[in-house]
């Protein structure tokens, strides 16, 4: 059996960015017997930037919904918060002693991130990597579906395995990162230059699993492109409809050169028309998925569900951890 472990933060409503580079992945690794997958929702994480209360319960609710209308099944996978098992920030506390200050400025998340904070920037946002390699070493993870972004902080995590295992002994399982080929970069409509961002403060620059259809027509339509009008797949040259292509292939199944003989001769237009259907055909069948779990009341029991799963393995490697570092045990945990 292979351990597969991942999360998305509740810092606002998924995107398809976040459907093409992680959940295309989560759903073909739990559909594989092989594999026992852990999903979280990492809404410790969420809190690196500043939340409004109301709407961090909201948008965790959201994430954990989208998860299940998305295909990722309760009796499958562990689907949990991250807040439920508190573990993780013990763990992620174990792992901020273990990091040096030099590996954690190098994380270019935090280089980014920390630009919108000038004045202050939050140190949740400076220590980030460290949480999240607990949420994987808990685990004892072989894959980590990600996008492409993540990479940086998957192999800091491999780093800091290691270093642990050196000190203590051999104790965790070295992760590896699951990127996709196609789709593991997916960039804004507004700005192929940035990666397209469920917080970005420019609405048109992303779509949301759950925008209707009228609101995707118009963001796709308004996307920019260059001044030509040929469909063809030029990263460089043509980064913003190498992008729609992109979106199109990872949602259609097409390949790009088929896409690209498809459109051989028509208009950006007809595209972008098509895009539209092709994304509004995608979501439709998750969005009305999704309306049935939030209507029915159910989503509380099962994330109780995933949370006891996760507790299970998570519980076993921090108390293995602590008595390694030469913590002392409560009373209830000391082995006969
Ligand atoms: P935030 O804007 O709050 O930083 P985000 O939209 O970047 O959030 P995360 O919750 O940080 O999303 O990421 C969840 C998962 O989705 C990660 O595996 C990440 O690599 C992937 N992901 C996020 N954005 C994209 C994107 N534009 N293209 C492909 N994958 C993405
Ligand atoms: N940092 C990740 C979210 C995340 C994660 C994880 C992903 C937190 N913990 C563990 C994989 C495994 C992000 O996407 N920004």
């Amino acid at each position: 059996m292979k351990r597969v472990m991942s999360g998305m933060q509740s810092s606002g409503t998924l995107t398809m960015g976040n459907y093409i580079g992680a959940i295309l992945n989560y759903k073909k690794l739990q559909d594989d017997p092989e594999n026992e997958c852990f999903f979280t929702v990492v809404d410790l994480h969420a809190i690196t930037t500043p939340q409004d209360p109301k709407l961090l319960k909201e948008q965790t609710e959201a994430v954990a919904a989208l998860y299940f209308a998305s295909g990722i099944d309760a009796d499958k996978s562990a689907v949990f918060l991250q807040s439920h098992v508190p573990a993780h920030a013990e763990m992620g506390w174990i792992m901020n002693t273990l990091s040096y200050m030099g590996e954690l400025e190098r994380m270019t998340q935090f280089k980014d991130k920390s630009q919108k904070h000038q004045e202050s920037i939050p140190s949740g946002l400076f220590t980030y990597p460290t949480l999240m390699a607990g949420d994987m070493l808990l685990y004892q993870a072989d894959i980590v579906p990600v996008g492409e972004d993540q990479k940086q902080h998957i192999e800091l995590t491999r780093d800091l395995a290691q270093r642990f295992n050196q000190r203590y002994g051999e104790t965790f399982k070295i992760p590896s990162s699951e990127i996709p080929e196609v789709g593991a970069r997916i960039m804004s409509l507004q700005d192929a230059k940035k990666k397209m961002s469920k917080s970005d403060e420019n609405q048109g620059g992303f779509i949301t699993m759950v925008d209707e259809p009228n609101v995707i027509k118009k963001k796709i339509m308004r996307a920019t492109t260059d001044s030509g009008n040929e469909v063809r797949f030029d990263k460089e040259e043509k980064p913003e409809i190498s992008n729609l292509m992109t979106i199109y292939s990872c949602l259609s199944g097409i390949s790009i050169k088929d896409i690209e003989k498809k459109y051989d001769g028509l208009m950006y237009g007809a595209f972008k028309k098509d895009l539209v259907d092709v994304v509004v055909e995608q979501f439709s069948p998750i969005q009305q998925k999704y309306k049935e779990i939030r209507e029915s009341g159910s989503l509380y029991h099962m994330l109780q569900q995933g949370a006891e799963k996760a507790h299970a393995v998570a519980d076993r490697t921090i108390e293995d951890v602590k008595e390694k570092m030469g913590f002392v045990l409560p009373v209830n945990k000391l082995k006969k």
